[in-house]
């Protein structure tokens, strides 16, 4: 534990939400650097990090290079960027930012499921291009909500929330989950494909890693049938983006609402192009409230640690770690 916060460095490496960039500044010595590449790293700086504020990925190399580090405090309920289990090996905590946007994903989850069900944005811009005056009304959706069937991957916080709101809006609901949720009452499938054979609705949250990488793939959208929707409001990782393009453009499901995307920013023009795809440049969780809720949370788990010897909320892989002294 350390009495003066003001002592204790914290490198923000690349880019960061600027409320959590100016409580790192005020609360402890910020260091900045262009990338979380050891190169970039003088030896003096190296060896004074004490922790890390970060909205990028973080590397074994660049954990290995700082050899002072207490802990990664990951801008993000996600933190398949950061090699935590490599951290907590070296007995450097992780923590994530969970809870403070569980709504505000769930929310846009479900605005991302209406607008691909219900083409939204193209009826919108049929309006904004003059059709309705010179064509008449938008052409009738061939899909809709009703009598739709659910199926979440991912039963965290997060899909629960969605879960509840496909409730409210009469959608039956099933589930795929590393393991079943105790005392949920969506019917539960053991495998990703069982899920998706059952439902006509596919809706991502899986969290990124090599447990789920490319797991929604080919046999998994044919299963969803001509009439199936996917929504992926995870991680692009968890998709095989080629076989998605395909299945949209074959017509072997309807259409797909996608936040996320295999190699962000960057969105193949294939899919682009696809008039059945509605797309989102991961924004999730992307407004003022949740996004200053996210920074404080990072910064809180910074300044606990470096007060009580406690992070606020370490990831699993981390949470047996207790504070050098
Ligand atoms: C943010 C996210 O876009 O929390 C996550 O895991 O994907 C998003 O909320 C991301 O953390 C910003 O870097």
């Amino acid at each position: 534990m350390t009495s003066d916060r003001s002592a204790v460095t914290i490198l923000v490496p690349g880019r960061l939400h600027e409320r959590a960039a100016a409580r790192v500044d005020g609360a402890f010595r910020m260091a900045h650097i262009d990338r979380a590449d050891k190169s970039l790293l003088t030896p003096d700086l190296a060896r004074d990090v004490r922790g890390i504020a970060a909205m990028t990925a973080i590397d074994a190399a660049f954990i290995d290079a700082l050899p002072n580090l207490e802990i990664i405090a990951n801008f993000g309920v996600g933190y398949d960027a950061v090699d935590a289990r490599h951290a907590a090996a070296k007995g450097v905590i992780v923590t994530n930012t969970p809870d403070v946007l569980t709504e505000e994903v769930a929310d846009t989850a479900l605005g991302l499921l209406i607008n691909t069900v219900r083409e939204l944005p193209r009826a919108e811009s049929w309006l904004r291009q003059g059709r309705w005056v010179k064509e008449g009304p938008y052409p009738l959706t061939k899909a809709t909500l009703r009598g739709r069937r659910a199926g979440i991957f991912g039963m965290g916080r997060i899909g629960l929330a969605i879960a509840r709101r496909l409730e409210a809006f009469g959608l039956s609901i099933a589930y795929h989950n590393r393991r079943r949720v105790a005392e949920l009452p969506y019917e539960y499938h053991p495998t990703l494909l069982g899920l998706a054979s059952a439902v006509d609705t596919l809706i991502s949250v899986a969290p990124g890693g090599a447990a789920t990488d490319k797991a929604v793939n080919a046999e998994v959208l044919k299963a969803l049938g001509p009439d199936g929707v996917f929504v992926n409001i995870g991680r692009g990782s968890t998709v095989d983006q080629e076989a998605l393009t395909e299945a949209l453009a074959a017509g072997y499901i309807r259409a797909a609402g996608l936040d996320v995307f295999a190699d962000e920013p960057n969105v193949p023009q294939a899919l682009i192009d696809l008039p059945n795809a509605t797309l989102l440049p991961h924004v999730g969780s992307a407004s003022v409230h949740t996004r200053n809720a996210m920074a404080d949370l990072v910064v809180d788990n910074l300044v606990a640690w470096f007060s009580t010897g406690k992070a606020l909320t370490p990831v699993p892989e981390a949470a047996a770690i207790v504070a050098r002294q």
